[in-house]
């Protein structure tokens, strides 16, 4: 008996691959699948899995995969072996092909089947959301947005979220993709950057020779050439450290509210990264629980299909914290949530803190000074404004 009940008038989808869980990057490295598995079962303590259909996912096929990638770079992904680079010679070895076997994208056991299982799972929620079966389908599993057709990049290998939204296409004429993890969407913006039928949105730290990858400027919108159905069709909101709650939902509000209204998609496909949270190893903003789900909020508000990825994430209990959380907002379990975990929860002394939404002094000590001034965000937002005249209603 745990209260939670179904939400009224509509389905929610949750799915996993628990074998993905089990794999590892290698030591040290930032990227931990067994996040995955603190996340799932922070939700399942708090048993919203009686809200959800619960499918534990199919590993995507070589065909579907190629349904993006090219066959050369999965054929390579397919047969190398965990073979690794001497640290101090990857700089200058030039057979890293197609980006593979460096200290971002390491070569590890099983590397291609984690892959098709991260697949499998982002493609198993699109199918959900094409057949009407799902309103909101969740792959915490998903959201590798780097991944380029013929090139592995920052983590990801297979970019599941390009295949998930190839899916989309196939029903909805227009997909708009939201992208809130702290670095920029580039693997989904290059490949959707010669259509008008996807719609792509970034907001990241931008910091071109400091930050990863470099892209994602405000005054990349698409294409140049007017001709080209992609151009106005990209936009990117670039930020600096220390970015607050009340700053980050004033301007996610302003800019998808906007976006939403002129583009009128009939699928969503937000990556819910969870590296733009404080205190994350690898980001640097100051948003919390709190506002990291309030974009969650605001899209499931629009009564948009739509599919909620996972992505970065690198202090796993925080992770863990802010899935659950949208999980729960997902079936429209948010307001009545205790914030005290679950007494039962397994790994519950990891979590440091009792709480599902600790502080900002809990997650930081210090926090990180805010170098977002009020002015430049509203620069972002009239710059936004001004692409969408561009758009076609
Ligand atoms: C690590 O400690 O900025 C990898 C990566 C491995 C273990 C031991 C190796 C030590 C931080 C990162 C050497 C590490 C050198 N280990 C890493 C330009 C870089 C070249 C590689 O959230 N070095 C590259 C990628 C980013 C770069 C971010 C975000 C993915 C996502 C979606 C990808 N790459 C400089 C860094 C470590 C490591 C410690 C690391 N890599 C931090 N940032 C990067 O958007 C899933
Ligand atoms: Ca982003
Ligand atoms: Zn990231």
């Amino acid at each position: 008996e745990s209260g939670v009940t179904r939400p009224k008038g509509y389905n929610v989808s949750f799915h996993c691959n628990p074998e993905m869980e089990k794999y590892h990057f290698g030591q040290n490295h930032p990227m931990k699948p067994w996040r995955l598995a603190l996340s799932k079962s922070l939700i399942y303590s708090y048993g919203m899995s009686f809200a959800m259909d619960n499918y534990i996912s199919r590993t995507a096929t070589y065909e579907e995969l190629a349904g993006f990638h090219s066959t050369d770079y999965l054929d390579f992904l397919g047969t190398v072996l965990p073979e690794p680079v001497p640290r101090d010679l990857e700089s200058q070895n030039p057979d890293l092909r197609f980006n593979l076997g460096g200290s971002d994208c390491p070569l590890f056991e099983g590397l291609y089947d984690y892959c098709s299982m991260s697949a499998g799972t982002a493609m198993d929620a699109a199918r959900k959301i094409c057949s009407n079966q799902s309103d909101i389908a969740i792959a915490w599993g998903g959201g590798l947005h780097h991944a380029k057709k013929a090139e592995a990049s920052g983590f990801c290998y297979i970019n599941d979220i390009v295949l998930a939204i190839l899916q989309l296409l196939r029903f909805y004429p227009r997909v708009l993709y939201i992208d809130i993890d702290v670095h920029h969407g580039d693997g989904v913006e290059e490949a959707f950057f010669s259509t008008d039928r996807v719609m792509t949105v970034s907001f990241h730290k931008y910091d071109p020779n400091n930050f990863f990858p470099g892209t994602g400027a405000l005054e990349d919108n698409g294409p140049k050439n007017e001709h080209n159905p992609g151009s106005h069709h990209a936009f990117n909101v670039p930020l600096n450290d220390g970015i607050t709650d009340e700053q980050y939902k004033w301007l996610f509000d302003r800019v998808i509210g906007d976006v939403v209204a002129k583009f009128r998609p009939g699928a969503i496909a937000l990556q819910c990264g969870a590296d733009s949270l404080a205190g994350d190893r690898l980001g640097r903003f100051n948003l919390q629980v709190q506002g990291h789900g309030a974009c969650v909020e605001f899209c499931k508000e629009k009564n948009i299909p739509m599919i909620l990825f996972g992505g970065g994430g690198y202090t796993p209990r925080n992770v863990a914290r802010a899935w659950t959380y949208e999980t729960s907002i997902a079936i429209e379990y948010n307001k009545k949530i205790d914030p005290t975990l679950p007494q039962h929860a397994p790994w519950r002394d990891h979590f440091r803190h009792d709480t599902l939404f600790p502080t900002l002094e809990q997650t930081l000590g210090e926090p990180r000074q805010n170098r977002n001034p009020q002015k430049r965000l509203q620069e972002i937002v009239q710059h936004v404004t001004e692409q969408l005249r561009f758009v076609q209603a």
